[in-house]
């Protein structure tokens, strides 16, 4: 077994009073979200989904289907990645993510916008041509590699995005720039962006990002979910 198995003994019984969270585990969408209960504290049920077999309940909790979905404890549905992490950092923020000191959560809000808007496009357009064969590829990363450049000039005044110290833009950003940066390691080695590198490398080496990086079989209905954070 892996290190980062779960283990089985692990297993938690089903029900109590825990929020559920869907999640899969390479979706960068529900790694944002993790980062947030994780470092919230926020204790959870885990259902691993397998995005081309999604459980009925979730659909039935959100039918539009995407993960990350959390099912409170009170029956309320939250099915966006970003109220998630609002959800858990208004409970508890130890780190103080939703206040850097460098900007207020509104600005923090409209970064992650554009990169959850042109810079995913760019992303999906480089990592999927085959998508959509009208697209380029090249184009895609050169236009996707805008928005890293000027994070890499942010990151030249302050060591992280919106300050010294990680806070929600990083937690939010950081998974879609690995999956970019992993596409072509190479590629993104030989760009000038050496404090993007620093700045990523840094986010993947975090406690909190191995912690939700942990392996969980898929859950299946009228099993136990997870304990997490484990
Ligand atoms: N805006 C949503 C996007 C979530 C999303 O698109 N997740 C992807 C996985 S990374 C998904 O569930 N896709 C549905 C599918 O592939 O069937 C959020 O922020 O939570």
């Amino acid at each position: 077994m892996a290190q980062e198995d779960h283990p089985q003994a692990d297993l938690t019984k089903a029900g109590g009073a825990r929020p559920i969270l869907y999640s899969f585990r390479r979706c960068p969408y529900a790694m944002r979200a993790r980062m947030a209960i994780a470092a919230s504290g926020q204790r959870c049920e885990l259902r691993e989904v397998v995005l081309r077999d999604k459980p009925a309940e979730l659909l039935a909790a959100s039918p539009k289907g995407t993960v990350p979905v959390l099912v409170d404890v009170d029956g309320r549905v939250i099915d966006q990645s970003l109220d998630i992490m609002l959800w858990a950092l208004r409970r508890n923020d130890p780190e103080s993510w939703l206040q850097p000191g460098g900007a207020t959560l509104d600005e923090m809000l409209a970064l992650v916008a554009e990169c959850d808007g042109e810079f995913k496009a760019h992303l999906d357009g480089y990592k999927y041509p085959e998508r959509n064969p009208v697209a380029d590829a090249g184009a895609h990363r050169e236009r996707g590699a805008l928005f890293l450049a000027r994070l890499e000039e942010g990151l030249a005044v302050t060591r992280c995005l919106h300050g010294e110290h990680a806070a929600f833009a990083d937690i939010a950003i950081a998974p879609f720039v690995r999956q970019f940066a992993q596409v072509d390691a190479a590629w993104f080695e030989s760009q000038p962006w050496p404090r993007l590198r620093a700045w990523l490398a840094e986010r993947l080496a975090a406690p909190v990002f191995a912690q939700v990086m942990q392996k969980y079989p898929p859950w299946r209905a009228g099993q136990p979910g997870f304990d997490f954070p484990g």
